[in-house]
């Protein structure tokens, strides 16, 4: 091979394309890492709509994770204790079918459960939702959005009508306001923030960014206005920014007359937010709310960026739907510059979406609850009428309490590492522990998860299987193979559909490749919001990435991807009546706030070069010295009260769990909060998981866990402890596997 694929980056949804280049090339030094393997290189795809070429570290350095630890050969045991031993697919993927049966004549299709992943392409999502939704007649699927986009998809359909983030990148450079809330996305979506960022330093004077994080991130040190909230005070904030706008008249009446409903009750909520009320319950000063409003009331064009500190809460929808009372308010949307822009966190969250992949929705943004929904989507199946239940399935956290109750009897896990994500751990293990038969796909191994498999399912991961992605501005791009799987591991799509057609349902998954797949799913998208019928892998090959909605009839029109930039823009809404629906919430505050003897609130999140669980970024080795090991956030007179320094051991202990790990005394975090990084599980540091600390409380509506705030109590690990006597740093730094304690001090960030 010598021209490089064209592909998109598997990591975050900025969705930034990439050219991939084999390790060796004519006339060319063959490519290789540190310890000299030759990789896969991979660069900045300059024609790709929505990255122009840019890529960040992990982006960059994906090649080298392709081939280290992974998973090879289906293997299976009888028992959580006993060891693996290699199996062949046709033996692995007989138990499987096998105990599907078993389940389901005993048990009934809701014992079954697949929990699966932002990281699956749309094929593989398609077939899973066609296996368990259509041919075994549960809803119990659910994915790792649940922990993620759910709240997000929750505000959306409530608030217009239909999940779908209408705004598009190119808003990043028209705008005069960026509202970034909950979400740093200077290393979570760092090309997204690079491109905003080079248009607010141009125009300076002109266009104000504000970022509200409890949080001095990156993101915030780049802003005009950081409001460091109290975490979990977003709604009073944002009905806060309201009230002043009402009072000064800084609406659009006519927008709110003509395109909206429930203004009125909205009124009456946010009327009790005075600004006084509001800053002293945020903790932020009186001056910087009213600058907020002000901003926000004299920029003709305002988008909100938002993500997980929005999303990953008790009232997650509720924020989200704050958030966009906001834009109906000042009537802020469906033109260039301006809308609330839910900033996906997976590469393929969205396509997820689009496929049907959560437990109550349905392929073609439809609705399980909906019977003509239902209908439709068993036509096109050739599966009986009422063979999909009209009921919404299990959510990724009522999986695991069905584990731990007995009634979930069969759980497959694919591209998601929830012995690492979930919210508190512990109870996760023991309920993993406690299943009576896992099926765990995954593409590498050892994970923390493959612990708790009966079967291990080897998967072919990006660059191994060919299939669609969709970015958070609805852009889909085709990701070619361009290497061999490792070993015998095969598509996840071809394995759901292997299954099922052992299952006896042949004539369902008679697919020839994963274009046939394609073909079939672009179907159930038709006349929908999401409509991508003009769509197919041979269009995206020959044409590259395209934005949709892209019905068929615009296969020809070259000019597909300018006129559907944005959605909306005629001002009509999803909903029955075309309007969009304000919504009035009062703000509850934290699930768990501090109290005397948990008088922290931790936090929880993200570092700019690790992914999640480290599967990939774990064994990259200019990554690893990037963040080498993770520590926990303190601000310095907290410190000081604790009699604690940078550096210094300690234990964070919640009502579910505890840590240990070196503390960082830093400005950069409010006093009373604490910050800690998501990324260490069990295989790569001793007790510094950070959901062993966190809880499941989750938003009633969305049924998002509250992963990014629990009450937490700090005992510096110098001094005596309750439980284990005096510990030095010497002997606790032993429980971290990875680097020694000199590199944890040389390579903490800058305080
Ligand atoms: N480098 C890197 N990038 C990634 C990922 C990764 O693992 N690594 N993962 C991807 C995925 S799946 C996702 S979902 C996204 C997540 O992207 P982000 O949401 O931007 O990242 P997080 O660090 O999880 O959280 C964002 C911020 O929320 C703040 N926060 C906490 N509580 C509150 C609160 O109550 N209110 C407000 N306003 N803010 C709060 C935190 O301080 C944090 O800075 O990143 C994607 N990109
Ligand atoms: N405390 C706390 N917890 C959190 C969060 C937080 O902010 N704070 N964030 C939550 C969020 S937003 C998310 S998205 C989750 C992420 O949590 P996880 O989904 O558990 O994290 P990953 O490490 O991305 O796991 C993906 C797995 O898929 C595998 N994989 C990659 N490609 C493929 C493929 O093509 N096929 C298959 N079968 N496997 C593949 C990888 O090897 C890896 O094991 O964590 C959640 N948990
Ligand atoms: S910004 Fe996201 S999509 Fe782009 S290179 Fe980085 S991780 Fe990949
Ligand atoms: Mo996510």
């Amino acid at each position: 091979m010598s021209e490089p694929t064209k592909t998109l980056c598997p990591y975050c949804g900025v969705g930034c394309g990439l050219e991939v280049m084999p390790p060796a090339r004519p006339g060319r030094p063959v490519n290789r890492d540190a310890q000299g393997n030759p990789v896969w290189q991979a660069r900045g795809d300059r024609r790709h709509p929505s990255s122009l070429g840019q890529v960040c570290v992990k982006g960059a350095t994906i090649g080298e994770s392709l081939d280290k630890s992974r998973l090879k050969h289906p293997m299976v045991r009888d028992s959580l204790d006993q060891p693996f031993r290699r199996a062949s697919w046709d033996e692995a993927l007989q138990r499987v079918a096998d105990r599907i049966q078993t389940v389901l004549s005993t048990q009934g299709p809701d014992a079954l459960c697949m929990y699966g992943s932002g990281q699956f392409q749309t094929e593989d999502y398609y077939i899973a939702q066609k296996l368990l939704k259509g041919c075994l007649g549960t809803n119990n699927f659910d994915a790792n959005s649940r922990l993620c986009m759910s709240s997000a998809v929750a505000g959306y359909i409530q608030s217009f009508g239909s999940d779908g983030p209408s705004c598009c990148y190119e808003d990043l450079e028209l705008t005069d306001c960026a509202f970034l809330i909950g979400a740093n996305a200077a290393e979570c979506h760092p090309i997204v923030f690079n491109r905003l960022q080079k248009h607010h330093k141009k125009n300076k004077n002109t266009v104000k960014l504000i970022v509200v994080d409890p949080r001095r991130t990156k993101t915030a040190k780049a802003a005009d206005l950081h409001l460091a909230i109290r975490p979990g005070a977003d709604i009073v904030l944002l009905n806060g920014i309201a009230h002043l706008l009402l009072r000064q008249g800084r609406i659009d009446a006519a927008f709110i007359d003509e395109c909206t409903a429930g203004f009125a009750a909205y009124a009456a909520v946010v009327s009790q937010y005075p600004p006084e009320l509001v800053a002293r319950e945020c903790g932020i000063r009186v001056e910087d709310l009213e600058t907020a409003a002000r901003y926000w009331g004299e920029s003709k064009r305002v988008l909100s960026l938002w993500s997980m500190g929005v999303n990953q809460s008790t009232e997650g929808t509720a924020k989200v739907r704050t958030i966009i009372n906001l834009h109906l308010m000042t009537g802020n949307l469906g033109k260039p510059g301006a809308g609330p822009f839910s900033l996906t966190g997976q590469p393929n969250a969205m396509g997820g979406r689009e496929a049907g992949g959560l437990s109550h929705i349905l392929p073609g943004y439809r609705m399980v609850k909906n019977p003509q929904h239902r209908q439709e989507v068993e036509q096109l199946w050739g599966i009986p009428a009422g063979s999909i239940s009209p009921d919404p399935g299990l959510a990724a956290w009522d999986m695991m309490l069905g584990l731990e109750n007995g009634s979930v009897d069969f759980l497959w896990v694919a591209a998601t590492n929830p012995a690492v994500s979930m919210p508190d751990i512990e109870r996760t293990k023991a309920a993993l522990r406690q299943s009576p038969f896992t099926v765990y796909q995954d593409a590498y191994y050892p994970t923390e998860t493959a612990d708790y498999a009966h079967v291990l399912l080897p998967a072919a991961q990006w660059g191994e299987k060919t299939g669609a992605m969709t970015n958070s501005e609805r852009v889909v791009t085709l990701c070619p193979a361009f290497r061999d799987p490792p070993g015998e591991a095969r598509a996840d799509w071809w394995i759901f559909a292997e299954v099922g057609r052992r299952l006896g349902f042949t004539k369902q998954f008679e697919f020839a490749n994963s274009a046939a797949v394609y073909d079939e799913f672009v179907q159930l998208t038709r006349d929908r919001l999401c409509d991508v019928t003009g769509l197919s892998h041979a269009r995206l090959a020959a044409t590259g990435p395209i934005q949709w909605p892209c019905p068929e009839a615009e296969t020809e029109a070259t000019s597909a991807n300018k006129y559907n930039k944005r959605l909306y823009t005629n001002l009509q809404f999803a909903t029955a009546n075309g309007r969009a629906n304000f919504a009035a919430f009062h703000a509850k505050g934290l699930a768990e706030p501090p109290d005397p003897t948990y008088p922290f609130v931790l936090t929880t999140g993200r570092l700019y070069g690790h992914w999640h669980t480290q599967t990939r970024t774990g064994r990259i080795d200019k990554i690893r010295s990037l963040h080498p090991n993770p520590f926990l956030e303190v601000n310095p007179r907290d410190a000081q009260k604790l009699e604690i320094q940078s550096g210094e051991w300690i234990e964070v202990r919640s009502r579910r769990g505890f840590v240990r790990l070196p503390a960082l005394v830093t400005q950069n975090i409010a006093r009373g909060t604490v910050f800690m990084p998501m990324h260490w599980g069990a295989l790569w540091a001793d007790q510094a998981e950070v959901n062993a600390l966190t809880h499941p409380e989750a938003c009633p509506i969305s049924l998002e866990p509250e992963l990014k705030a629990c009450a937490v109590q700090i005992i510096p690990l110098t001094v005596q402890h309750p439980e284990v006597g005096e510990i030095s740093p010497q002997v606790a730094s032993k429980t971290l596997r990875q680097p020694t304690e000199s590199t944890i001090l040389t390579a903490l960030p800058p305080g």
